[in-house]
């Protein structure tokens, strides 16, 4: 029987997160310490636990069939694979950042300047894309200490809060490349594989969409359903139960958890009472 192979991050800022979108899939796995290979007891899937850096190149030589990683890698290595679904976790940028102190004139900033970075390609490629010549000092980690002792003018490197680019007098001047968790896959799977990762998206996406919704619960007056009813469409549209109190009734819906701050005044403005936001666990479409 056929078993699709996904590569997960060892060790690392995208692992507990992997292993927790298997796991709320239903993916049961074993996942001692050491391990590296784990298959599941309940869906026919594989583990294999890599560096990120070369989950690319055993996704395209089929060692693994799909992979787990951050865009900025996937776009660095520049392998024959498919990215196949954004998991909107691990979001970072892939940004410029250069002294302080310096004014930043645009990317003619670095014309015959040295930049420090662990991205190599892409930076080339932006570089080129803007007609500029400058050194690239690769290196492959602690990159924001490079202008501090002396061994470039700037650096392109990972950006997320901004903290370790103020600890270090840096300050961010560019964005590069916006970036987060996605699967890639191989391009040449076979339809056995396929069908499982199917399924397997299935269950993603019902987990992804039920992370960005909410189930919602209000008491509202009958007069004010109408209303309520176009401030939330829900998924068809909401249900309305009567309440033993007379002319009211309490309205269930689905609402988006971005858009929920921004509508909860207009829905107190229309009437709404009592309102109870839950989370949902799964939400198929
Ligand atoms: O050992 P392995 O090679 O598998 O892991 P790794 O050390 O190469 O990667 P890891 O675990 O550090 O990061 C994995 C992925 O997480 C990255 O490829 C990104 O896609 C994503 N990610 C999200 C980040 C960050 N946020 C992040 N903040 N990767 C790195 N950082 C580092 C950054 O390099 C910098 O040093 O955090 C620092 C900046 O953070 P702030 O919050 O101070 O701005
Ligand atoms: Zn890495």
């Amino acid at each position: 029987m056929s078993v699709l192979k996904i590569a997960i991050q060892k060790s690392g800022r995208l692992s507990d997160d992997s292993k927790k979108l298997l796991e709320e899939c239903g993916i049961k796995f074993s996942n001692g310490a050491g391990v590296l290979i784990a298959t599941s007891r309940n869906f026919p899937v594989e583990l294999l636990f890599l560096r990120d850096d070369d989950i690319p190149q055993y996704v395209e030589q089929q060692v693994a069939d799909i992979g787990i990683l951050g865009e900025n890698v996937v776009f660095e290595k520049n392998k024959d694979v498919t990215i196949i679904e954004q998991l909107g976790f691990a979001s970072c940028r892939l940004s410029l950042a250069i002294p302080k102190k310096e004014t930043y004139t645009g990317p003619g900033y670095l014309m015959n300047k040295k930049v420090a970075t662990s991205y190599p390609k892409i930076l080339t490629g932006f570089l080129e894309k803007n007609n500029i010549t400058a050194e690239i000092e690769e290196i492959s980690g602690s990159v924001e200490i490079a202008p501090g002792i002396g061994l470039a003018d700037a650096i392109c490197d990972i950006v997320s809060s901004g903290s370790t680019l103020l600890t270090n007098g840096l300050k961010e001047v560019e964005i590069i490349l916006k970036s987060q968790a996605v699967i890639i896959g191989n391009k040449d799977l076979s339809i056995e594989k396929q069908k499982i990762l199917n399924d397997l998206l299935f269950r993603i996406r019902a987990v992804k969409n039920a992370k960005e919704n909410k189930y919602i619960l209000l008491n509202a007056p009958e007069s004010a359903i109408q209303k309520i009813c176009s401030l939330l469409p829900g998924m068809k549209s909401p249900t309305i139960v009567p309440l033993v109190e007379k002319g009211w009734c309490s309205l269930h819906s689905v609402v988006k958890e971005d858009q929920f701050w921004e509508i909860i005044n207009q829905l107190k403005e229309a009437g709404a009472e009592g309102i109870l936001v839950i989370p949902i666990e799964k939400m198929i479409l």
